[in-house]
């Protein structure tokens, strides 16, 4: 308390080409019907909402290449996103990103990633979204994200901002992993990313999991951002996603997480995606998702 707290800009980019589905489009509706201004108001924060991005719609175009899907249209809002947030962080306000599929992240990801001489990532989802075009079991775009950051995968995605790689393995943490592709592992291994399974939050529980996690994304850097996939949650408690996954994280053990994170007063922007209202449970994932940001900016009990 009494701490300057930085004004927050939300901006929601209602992208599902990179699922190649219906429904997490209207994730950025769903988290604003859950009161994600009321909430961040609540706790002391001066919010603008920036609206939604431009997205082409789905069903009019082509899906161009088959280990691709919607290569194009999703570099041109990749750029437009990277522009917007370079905006927001150049205002000096914090970002808060509503998906849309994981496939934002690239843009996400670009805009911010220049503001840093070296910037940390905590990357929470059940899957590893390290495919390129060459492993990729489905062509979708939003298995591919975290390798676009890291370099790798098709010229046009991993070049998007005008730089490449934005983020460094070394400063990289998964949480919440437990479907990996071959391909995948094989990345993990190669470049020695910290890769915190379930079984590792089993073992080690949440808490020892996030001392250690924000030590690799504090090493060296000069600001973190936090890429939050609602998967990374069990499917019971975030019933509203694409592609759920058996055995997550559960509730408790996400907001002590965000806690953890929020004590550490380290995060510079972040990000929520894949909500998908039409799977979900009367709007329950995207109020978890408002509950959970409630955490990453200081909510407490006492
Ligand atoms: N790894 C698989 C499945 C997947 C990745 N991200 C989501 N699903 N949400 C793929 O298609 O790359
Ligand atoms: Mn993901
Ligand atoms: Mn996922």
């Amino acid at each position: 308390m009494g701490k300057v707290k930085q004004p927050i800009s939300i901006v929601g980019v209602p992208m599902d080409l990179g699922a190649d589905r219906r429904g997490v489009d209207m994730g950025p509706s769903a988290i604003r019907y859950a009161l994600v201004q009321e909430k961040l108001a609540s706790l002391g924060y001066e919010v603008e909402d920036l609206g939604n991005l431009q997205v082409p719609t789905l069903e009019s175009y082509h899906e161009g290449q088959q280990q691709l899907k919607y290569l194009r249209e999703i570099c041109a809002v990749s750029e437009d996103l990277a522009r917007t947030l370079d905006k927001i962080v150049e205002r000096e306000r914090f970002p808060l990103v509503l998906g849309g599929d994981h496939s934002i992240a690239i843009g996400t990801i670009a805009g911010v990633a220049r503001h840093h001489q070296r910037m940390g990532l905590i990357w929470f989802d059940a899957h590893g979204d390290l495919n390129t075009e060459y492993t990729t079991p489905s062509g979708n775009i939003h298995g591919m994200p975290l390798a676009v950051g890291l370099g790798f995968g098709h010229s046009d995605l991993i070049n998007i901002g005008g730089y490449t790689p934005k983020i460094h393995a070394q400063n990289i943490v998964i949480i919440g992993a437990r479907q990996l592709d071959e391909g995948e592992r094989k990345l993990i291994r190669e470049q020695q990313i910290r890769v915190f399974t379930m079984h590792d939050i089993d073992r080690l529980g949440m808490a020892k999991v996030m001392d250690e996690a924000l030590q690799i994304v504090t090493d060296g850097t000069d600001g973190v951002h936090l890429s939050l996939d609602l998967d990374g949650l069990d499917p019971k408690d975030a019933p509203g996603v694409g592609t759920p996954v058996a055995g997550g994280i559960t509730y408790r053990e996400s907001h002590l997480a965000l806690e953890m994170l929020s004590e550490a007063n380290v995060l510079t922007s972040a990000e929520f995606v894949e909500v998908n209202p039409i799977l979900d449970d009367a709007n329950r994932t995207a109020k978890v998702a408002v509950a959970l940001i409630g955490s990453v900016f200081g909510e407490k009990v006492l």
